[in-house]
């Protein structure tokens, strides 16, 4: 590669592009299943599993799975959680995970540093400084997490040749409406890329933008992502840059969610936040 194209970043404009834009047109540019249904595949769901109620899932025969046809590997499961399972994995995040485990925020006993909050960690914990698992760094995985990944890769290999992965490291991140993901990748994991990486969005929508393997290489691709949305990053596009140029307040959100917040407080926290779970296998 040239020095000039080694330099060629092709990621940030699009990533500022979206810092800019109003929230009504990142709505609309952002890619959905029913905004662009050309960039999408559907996938045909060939299995049936018995579901665990604790996971919050509707049934398998009303999932639509698809693969994304601008970023190889990439694969969009819309919302398959019931409004209910998606207020228990929002109050699990905020309850459990937020409070059991290595987080941002040194004291997290207190609401009033949770609100703060910025990522925790689960299962072996990401040293952030060196970029590095270490396997003597590690707590348990929290059962349903585990349970709820399995699900989903299940679902998802089996009706594509995607590989199975282990849920043995995830990252929680906790995101305000002005909070940004800078452009990186994902490659600390031992078998990166082999081993998928499921991502979950709970609360307000994100853009999540994804682009090639080094900046230069493509303009990164917008996909919408509202709450319950899953993304699975497998193959190439397991290496791909990418990134969370904005969060969006989600007009719907209300509804979706607090039909079944009795709980106050979840909704208190969560109506300006959105929380993004992402579960990757460390080690082969
Ligand atoms: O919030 C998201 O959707 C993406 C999170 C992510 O890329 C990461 O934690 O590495």
């Amino acid at each position: 590669m040239s020095a000039s194209s080694d330099s060629l970043d092709l990621f940030t404009p699009v990533f500022k592009h979206f810092r800019r834009l109003s929230a009504a047109d990142c709505f609309t540019q952002a890619y959905s299943v029913t905004s662009h249904p050309s960039l999408f595949h559907h996938c045909p769901i060939t299995t049936s599993i018995d579901l665990d109620e604790s996971l919050g899932l509707k049934p398998i025969s009303s999932w639509s799975l698809y693969s994304c046809l601008f970023c190889d590997g990439l694969y969009f499961l819309p919302n398959p959680f019931t409004s209910v399972g998606q207020h228990q994995w929002v109050h699990r995040a905020l309850n459990d995970y937020a409070r059991q485990t290595k987080t941002s925020v040194g004291d997290n006993s207190n609401n009033e540093q949770l609100a703060r909050i910025r990522w925790a960690t689960l299962g072996y914990h990401y040293d952030w400084t060196n970029k590095i698992y270490k396997d003597d760094d590690h707590t348990k995985m929290p059962n349903e997490l585990a349970k709820l990944c399995q699900i989903i890769m299940q679902v998802i290999s089996s009706s594509t040749n995607c590989p199975m992965m282990q849920a043995e490291a995830a990252i929680v991140n906790y995101y305000h409406l002005n909070s940004t993901l800078c452009a990186h990748t994902d490659h600390s994991e031992y078998d990166a890329l082999t081993k998928p990486l499921i991502s979950y969005s709970f609360g307000n929508a994100a853009v999540f933008l994804i682009g090639g393997q080094t900046k230069a290489e493509c303009k990164p691709s917008p996909i919408l992502l509202q709450s319950g949305d899953i993304i699975l990053m497998t193959g190439s596009s397991r290496l791909c840059f990418h990134a969370v140029p904005r969060i969006l307040s989600d007009p719907l959100l209300k509804e979706i969610l607090c039909e079944h917040l009795d709980d106050e407080c979840c909704w208190s926290y969560i109506h300006d936040k959105r929380i993004n779970i992402n579960i990757r296998q460390v080690y082969s």
